[in-house]
């Protein structure tokens, strides 16, 4: 499926003219992006910063009122489950199957006004399932600002609409995720990454929108199984060494602290907290690199990433360390990591802007798998509104090129 916003758009008013009749003026869109992190890798959940920025590959929510109580829900998306429809009662919302329709039932439930009418709905995505750019949050965003638009009453915090979202996907996903994803694709600004202070949930924008770099994010197209129960592993990993710390997370450690508890630590405990502390500062500082355009440097600490992911924190995989080293080893890459939460999905690199068709070339030619590799620069995050209202010009000026 093509990538481009207005054919995401187009597909899904397709779905709906085929499922539930023409559509017309009463009907309402949310959109929400996916995103892609630069630097601070699982350190979101240890009260750490994080500095992702919002690509322009969305989810997009589109649907109306049906004066039931009853709700009817069609994704087009590649799912896991064979079951693509839903019908529900507002009034008696719980999880279940199919799973993809557990982010949206979770949104839902924890959107800020009970939600009375009923409505028909499709789903259409072009952010790869499973890929590491943050598919479930552009999904449960793009439906919380659906709701938004139907119910004529727009959450004014956007914290409080990110927190919502994280909510649905600890309770109804089942999955205990940072607020990283759905911070960036509520809040996210053009041209910029975002960095985030998971403890205040402060946010400074990095402006990123240099003619003469690039971000060039290469999908491994592998998936291993561990994603979801070697997440929460770590995160009991790293919550242990704060309470063996007497801390309320990581981002209060110091090496120093560490070292005075190590020998009641297992080695995995000791190596898992390594990564959060340097990582944690690593994002800090590199923010300050990205803004004084010292991508050299900005560079070093993307590899230097990597390696901690790779060796302390254990999350890499080697489809994805066979992509960076492909990348490090072209001239005019800067730097390269794995991004997200690991164990396959994308890696990121920055790039020179005249060595990228170098990257793309040796990529295709030497990575033993299949790689999808996009080039793009930092887009905006979520919106809601009428249809006939979508502001179209926005979504024809994509600065995606898929290669
Ligand atoms: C996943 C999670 F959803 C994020 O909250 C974050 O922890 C990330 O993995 C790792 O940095 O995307």
């Amino acid at each position: 499926m093509s990538t481009a916003c207005e054919d995401v758009l187009a597909l899904a008013i397709e779905a709906f003219t085929e499922t539930f009749g023409d559509v017309n003026g009463d009907m309402v869109y949310g959109f929400a992006p996916g995103r892609v992190n630069l630097i601070g890798e699982h350190t979101d959940y240890n009260d750490g910063f994080v500095l992702p920025m919002a690509l322009p590959l969305v989810t997009v929510v589109i649907g109306r009122r049906n004066n039931t109580q009853t709700s009817r829900i069609v994704t087009t998306c590649e799912t896991i489950d064979d079951q693509k429809d839903i019908t529900f009662e507002l009034g008696s919302i719980c999880r279940g199957s199919p799973k993809w329709a557990n982010y949206v039932k979770g949104v839902i439930f924890n959107f800020h006004r009970p939600v009375r009418e009923g409505f028909d709905a499709i789903i259409a995505s072009s952010v790869p399932l499973g890929g590491g750019l943050s598919s479930s949050a552009s999904l449960e965003v793009a439906v919380y600002s659906f709701l938004e638009a139907l119910t004529g009453t727009n959450e004014a915090d956007l914290s409080r609409k990110a927190l919502a979202c994280q909510k649905a996907e600890h309770d109804f996903a089942e999955v205990p995720c940072g607020i990283m994803d759905q911070f960036i694709s509520t809040m996210a600004k053009e041209g910029h990454a975002l960095l985030i202070d998971c403890a205040s949930l402060e946010a400074t924008s990095v402006p990123l929108d240099d003619p003469n770099v690039k971000i060039v994010i290469v999908n491994s197209n592998v998936r291993h199984e561990l994603t979801g129960s070697e997440y929460k592993t770590r995160r009991d990993e790293c919550e242990s060494v704060a309470s063996h710390l007497g801390v309320k997370s990581l981002r209060f450690a110091t090496r120093d602290n560490l070292n005075g508890v190590r020998a009641k630590l297992s080695t995995e405990e000791a190596k898992r907290a390594c990564h959060v502390i340097s990582e944690i500062e690593r994002t800090r500082r590199g923010a300050e690199l990205l803004k004084n355009k010292d991508y050299q440097m900005f560079g070093k600490f993307m590899i230097d990433s990597h390696n901690s992911l790779r060796k302390d924190f254990e999350v890499s995989c080697k489809e994805l360390d066979e992509l960076v080293n492909i990348a490090l080893s072209v001239d005019g890459v800067y730097g390269s990591r794995m991004t997200g939460g690991g164990f396959g999905g994308c890696t990121v690199s920055l790039v020179k802007t005249d060595a990228v068709e170098n990257l793309t070339d040796k990529i295709m030619k030497n990575y033993s798998g299949n790689a999808t590799l996009f080039v793009c620069s930092a887009g905006g995050g979520a919106r809601f509104g009428k249809l006939q209202d979508i502001p179209l010009k926005l979504w024809s000026d994509s600065q995606l090129f898929p290669v």
